[in-house]
């Protein structure tokens, strides 16, 4: 394991995935209640990439999220009570219940927003690039997108113009293996969406993106290289949605034997192996920090249960347009 991380900062990694984990499961539950309106995209399986990434970033970097965006937003440092209460369309949520699960952001957190739009986030992470550039202060901007955004033009027009303006932001693409149902097998001809990087004069590279380590490492040497004015790079993660494509989806065009393989390379599973065989923590230490996120999720949800639901008129509060 690398020398760079302490204990501290491992336990730290292991429990924003355990945290986000437990998010999943609680919003699973009260989304099946009738408790959450509209669709909920659940990010469990895929903990390792979020939290590997936001590791190597300062607070006052910036991410851009996707339809898929709870584990993002907890891994930045997204508030869970306020996360809860906005999936529950409370006034009390992150946008005072106008935005639900696919439009949450914190910009005092760098949080730019999740988006509903597939792809949306790519030519917004340039336009964040570009404004840390001219203020000069070192920060970063991480695109979170998937492996179906990375076939739409806002992929190939974002990554070049970074590239060209050398802007400091750091792509990556959450290869899930699926876009709701077109797995990836079918829907590109390349094995590994890193190679695009290459069109565009930008170092790209595939990460295994279950290892929350490998990611962690890869993010980190890109931030620095574009905390120094190197440039954008590319990193492409591999990874597996435990759940359907958005919650209620059936699941019915994904092969059980590879969804069986996938659970066994389950990131948080591996994680916790390898920190209590590398004897970094202790099976009791690890069971503490689960026992007080279960209480973190107990006041997020009791929070937005308790909450206020905003009345007719607060429609015409926060409208710009
Ligand atoms: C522009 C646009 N086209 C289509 C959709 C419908 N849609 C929602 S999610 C999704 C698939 C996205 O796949 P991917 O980028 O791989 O992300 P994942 O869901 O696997 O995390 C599609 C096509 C959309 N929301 N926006
Ligand atoms: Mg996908």
């Amino acid at each position: 394991m690398t020398a760079k991380l302490d204990k501290k900062s491992m336990l730290e990694m292991y429990s924003k995935m355990f945290l986000i984990r437990k998010f999943e499961e609680r919003t699973v539950i009260h989304y099946k209640a009738g408790q959450i309106p509209g669709f909920v995209h659940i990010y469990t399986g895929e903990e390792g990439v979020a939290t590997g990434v936001c590791s190597a970033l300062s607070r006052d970097d910036y991410i851009t999220s996707t339809h898929r965006g709870h584990g993002h937003l907890i891994a930045k440092g997204g508030d869970v009570k306020l996360m809860m209460a906005e999936l529950f369309a409370k006034k009390t949520g992150y946008c005072k219940a106008k935005g639900g699960s696919m439009h949450i952001c914190d910009l005092s957190l760098g949080i730019m927003g999740s988006n509903g739009i597939v792809g949306a986030g790519l030519p917004i992470a340039a336009g964040v690039g570009c404004a840390s550039k001219m203020a000069g202060k070192g920060q970063v901007c991480v695109c979170f997108f998937g492996d179906g955004a990375a076939n739409r033009g806002t992929f190939h027009e974002s990554l070049n113009m970074s590239s060209i303006y050398k802007l400091p932001v750091i792509y990556v693409c959450e290869n899930n293996c699926y876009g709701i149902s077109g797995c990836v097998k079918d829907t590109m001809n390349i094995r590994d969406i890193a190679v695009r990087a290459d069109s565009y004069g930008v170092p790209g590279v595939s990460v295994d993106g279950n290892d929350v380590i490998e990611v962690y490492e890869a993010a980190l040497e890109a931030v620095s290289r574009a905390r120094k004015g190197g440039g954008p790079a590319l990193i492409e993660c591999k990874t597996w949605r435990h759940r359907g494509h958005w919650e209620g989806d059936p699941d019915n065009y994904r092969d059980p034997k590879e969804c069986e393989e996938w659970l066994t390379k389950d990131p948080i599973k591996r994680f916790e192996s390898k920190l209590v065989s590398q004897k970094i923590a202790t099976v009791e230490e690890l069971r503490g920090i689960e026992q007080s996120i279960e209480v973190q999720m107990d006041e997020a949800v009791e929070f937005a249960k308790a909450s206020p639901e905003p009345k007719p008129a607060d429609l015409y509060e926060d409208v710009y347009a």
